[in-house]
């Protein structure tokens, strides 16, 4: 007899509800599940390989150990106690532990109500995550304007009247920075009530063919485009703080004149977007309506990241749409991690690379391969990869390929032998994705209603398996005991769940949140920020002098001239996500998707056509990539999708073998970066393009 179990999907930050059909440990089917009070029945086709990553025959079951060269499994006991005995001399001799934490384990609360034990245990200094590849910007705005890392005001869209979405592309990426699952259709309802959307990238991408104006932009000179829409709000009179001065502190005033100096012209002719386009989006979002401006990794992995996230604050605080039903509103979630966590930090400190911004204790990743290459005592020797592929996510990842052989030991926490894990000593590997529990405890309060849910676990964990969260609470007491440590008793995690549930304000229990499978629904967003702000005064801090002196920097930068070469941007595809879905027969059906994809006057120019080889060459490296011209990018751009690059020697990825691409981040530089936030530069990569043959024939 077959069972449905109503659950989250726990991929991405949509978290949108499944059904899954079973029969005994078989999985029939995976289906949106339509009573979902956040997702409304949505899913992409990525929900359906759970299925391929529960089954998957590459999916290791045991820790295994680099023996001469091989894999061989060895018991848990013994994983944990030979790494703690390493550890162990290598702290004695001096050396440097580091940890590097990637995106699934955003994805899995039990990881984050253990890790900071094992952090302790290992007495990390250095720890580096996917954040500084993504998303420390918007960190370090959230902390000076508004008190505290995470306090983040997303997009009302089932309010909004005009929403202009700049370097994101949730038609294909579900949102990010922004839980709003069943994306298209809210767009869609939205124009039905005369609501507009307006999409800003220099790809023709799948949320700008949604789009009711969509407009080219440069990559890499948003900050222009930023300060052209907020000097026109405020020439066109479009100005109206009356709804937020009560809450607002005094910097508010030097915002204008330090945007005095930029002619408009000059700002147009830098990002390609004209003067009475910008002007069109500043009356828009000025006019009496509910509006907002969202902006996300087109504008926050490059090099004024955290200029443009705050410069997106200023233009919704200027027209009156932050904490504004409709506009952008901080959520009020059933599991309100913000108000139960400190406030976080942004801090500096001394790198190889000289003083890098340290932002919620994680270091730049951008300096993660030259920590490892260094020769003095500060070299990091050991190194635990969390649920992270960084050589094929990380700038220069093909240095880092080379770095982590350096490393005297290297543990990973992951469920295959990826580009990375190859390199470690222990592969430690967690249960199936159907075998643990999953709540959205990140993404509560991003969401685009306040709202809770909370799936059990479908399956038993087979014997001698175990989920994340208890290999690591385990090897972290290994640690600690070796050490001749005190250790802590296990705080399991549905435990803390539970706990930080009834301390939330709603108040809710774990059983009461367990006992509704299509999760509860709380409202909708309600401005809130007059209770919400955790700035030392309570006022929103709106200048902070690092932004106005950053305004100063890109002022400088605009008088430079820009080099008229070849730009190179990332792309996500509906069926990967990152480097790690590949290994799924059923998303990597259809067309090759590691393409560069190149103007069709910029193939001609170069002698390219639609399927031929080229050579893509940056600072840092080359790769060759097939070609597809198509005009839905702009001219002078190319793209390359992220997470490819599986051809690696020992990479234990059957399925993805048979497609293996390139990865983007053998060009992308890690040189390059956004020194507000430390954050890894990822777009706008100059490069040069040619033929394969002409570069044969001439060598
Ligand atoms: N050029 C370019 N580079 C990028 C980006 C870009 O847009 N352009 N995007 C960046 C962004 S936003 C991000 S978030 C990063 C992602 O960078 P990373 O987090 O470093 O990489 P992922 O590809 O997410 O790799 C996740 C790894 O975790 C493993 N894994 C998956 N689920 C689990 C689990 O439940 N438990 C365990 N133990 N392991 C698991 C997978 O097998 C995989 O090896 O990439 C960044 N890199
Ligand atoms: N299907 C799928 N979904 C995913 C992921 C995935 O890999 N696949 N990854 C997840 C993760 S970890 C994240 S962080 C989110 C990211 O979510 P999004 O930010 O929505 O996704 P991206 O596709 O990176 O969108 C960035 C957009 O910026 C554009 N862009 C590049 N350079 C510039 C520029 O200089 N200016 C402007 N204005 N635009 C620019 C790109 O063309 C692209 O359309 O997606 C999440 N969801
Ligand atoms: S959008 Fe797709 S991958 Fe993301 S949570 Fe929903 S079903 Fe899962
Ligand atoms: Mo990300």
């Amino acid at each position: 007899m077959s069972q449905i179990h109503a659950r989250t999907c726990h991929i991405c930050e949509a978290n949108c509800g499944v059904l899954v059909e079973v029969e005994g440990r078989e999985i029939l089917s995976i289906k949106g599940n339509p009573d979902h009070v956040l997702s409304r029945g949505h899913i992409c086709p990525k929900a359906t390989a759970i299925a391929d990553l529960q089954d998957d025959p590459d999916r290791l079951h045991k820790p295994v150990k680099k023996v001469n060269g091989e894999w061989q499994e060895i018991g848990w006991e013994t994983a944990f106690q030979e790494i703690a005995a390493k550890l162990k001399d290598l702290k004695e001799a001096g050396a440097k532990p580091a940890m590097y934490m990637g995106n699934p384990s955003a994805h899995d609360y039990g990881i984050s109500t253990q890790i900071s034990t094992l952090r302790r245990a290992m007495g990390l200094k250095n720890i580096y995550s996917a954040s500084t590849l993504d998303q420390i910007p918007h960190h370090v705005v959230q902390y000076h304007m508004y008190g505290h890392v995470s306090l983040a005001a997303v997009p009302d869209i089932d309010r909004c009247q005009y929403l202009v979405i700049v370097g994101g592309n949730p038609a294909a990426s579900n949102g990010s920075i922004w839980t709003v699952p069943d994306f298209k259709k809210r767009v869609k309802e939205m124009q039905a009530r005369d609501g507009k959307m307006i999409v800003i990238d220099p790809r023709r991408t799948e949320t700008a063919k949604l789009a009711d104006a969509h407009h080219f932009v440069k990559p890499g000179t948003d900050t222009a485009l930023f300060i052209g829409i907020l000097k026109a709000i405020f020439e066109g009179g479009h100005a109206d703080i009356s709804r937020l001065e009560q809450i607002m502190d005094d910097g508010w005033g030097n915002i204008e004149p330090a945007i005095g100096g930029f002619d408009m012209a000059e700002l147009s002719a830098h990002c390609g977007i004209a003067v009475d386009d910008m002007r069109e989006i500043a009356a828009q979002l000025g006019a009496d309506q509910p509006a907002a401006i969202y902006g996300r990794m087109g504008v926050s992995v490059c090099e004024f990241g955290t200029l443009n996230q705050w410069l997106i604050q200023v233009i919704n605080i200027a027209t009156g749409n932050l904490d504004r039903e409709g506009g952008t509103m901080v959520p009020e979630p059933a599991l309100d991690t913000i108000n139960l966590v400190g406030r976080g930090s942004v801090r500096k400190t001394q790198t190889a690379r000289g003083e890098m911004p340290v932002v919620m204790g994680e270091l730049p990743t951008i300096t993660f391969a030259e920590e490892m290459l260094r020769e003095d005592d500060e070299r990091i020797r050991s190194l635990f990869v969390v649920t992270g592929n960084p050589v094929l996510s990380a700038p220069d990842g093909a240095r880092l390929d080379r770095a982590l052989e350096k490393l005297d030991l290297m543990v990973s926490f992951d469920m295959y032998v990826t580009e990375t894990s190859r390199h470690a000593d222990y592969i430690l590997p967690p249960c199936g994705p159907l075998e643990k529990d999953h709540y959205p405890f990140f993404f509560g309060p991003l969401a685009v209603r306040n709202y809770a849910s909370y799936s059990p676990a479908i399956f038993d964990i087979r014997d001698g398996e175990k989920a994340d969260w208890e290999i690591i609470a385990e090897l972290a007491r290994e640690i600690l005991a070796t050490d001749g440590q005190d250790v802590p008793n296990i705080r399991e995690p549905r435990d803390v769940l539970d706990n930080m549930l009834q301390s939330s304000p709603a108040g809710l229990t774990l059983a009461e949140v367990e006992a509704a499978p299509n999760g509860i629904d709380l409202g909708p967003l309600r401005p809130c920020m007059a209770d919400r702000l955790m700035t030392e005064d309570k006022l929103i801090q709106c200048a902070h002098p690092d932004f106005l002196a950053e305004l100063q920097r890109f002022a400088q930068s605009l008088a430079e001239t820009r080099p008229d070469v070849l730009r190179l941007i990332g792309r996500r595809h509906v069926r990967s996500n990152n480097s790690w879905l590949h290994n799924s027969k059923r998303l990597l059906k259809g067309p090759e998707r590691c393409t560069l994809m190149i103007h069709p006057d910029d193939a001609a120019g170069r002698g390219l056509a639609d399927g031929d080889m080229a050579t893509v060459e940056s600072r840092v490296n080359s790769v060759e990539i097939v070609v597809e011209v198509t005009d839905d990018v702009m001219l002078g751009v190319v793209s390359i999708p992220h997470g490819f690059g599986h051809g690696r020697e020992g990479v234990g990825l059957s399925v993805a073998a048979a497609k293996p691409g390139v990865s983007i981040n053998d060009l992308t530089d890690p040189e390059s970066f956004d020194p507000l936030s430390g954050n890894a530069v990822l777009n706008a990569t100059p490069v040069t393009v040619a033929p394969v043959r002409e570069l044969e024939a001439a060598e």
